[in-house]
């Protein structure tokens, strides 16, 4: 019998433990937005882009469009799903519009 039991206990040693619950709560899944090169999209065409569905400035939208012209794709931003979706939507609109083979995806990041 343990010590902060006294003699008139019914539960001789067998209490449950209780544990406070632990809020079940999770990071929702972040994605990356990822350009894939092609070889007929026009630089510049892609530079806006991601002026313009992306908010980068001129250097860094020219960074990110050169590293996916060198290495083969290239991460635009990270968002939540919705957004992620959404953003990829919207530049393959405009790609399609345009008629450029522009290629747009996403990755769990
Ligand atoms: N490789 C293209 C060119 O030489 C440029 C380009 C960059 C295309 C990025 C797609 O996602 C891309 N005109």
């Amino acid at each position: 019998m343990s010590a902060d039991q006294n003699d008139y206990s019914p539960y001789d040693g067998q209490e449950l433990a209780v544990e406070e619950s632990r809020p079940k709560v999770k990071r929702p899944p972040m994605y990356r937005v990822v350009l894939v090169n092609d070889d007929y999209t026009p630089m510049q065409f892609v530079v806006g882009i991601l002026e313009s569905v992306f908010g980068l400035e001129r250097t860094a939208a020219t960074r990110v469009m050169l590293e996916v012209h060198t290495k083969g794709k290239g991460v635009c931003g990270v968002y939540s799903y919705e957004i992620a979706e959404t953003k990829v939507a919207q530049v393959m609109t405009i790609a399609q519009q345009q008629q450029h083979p522009l290629l747009c995806t996403l990755e769990e990041a």
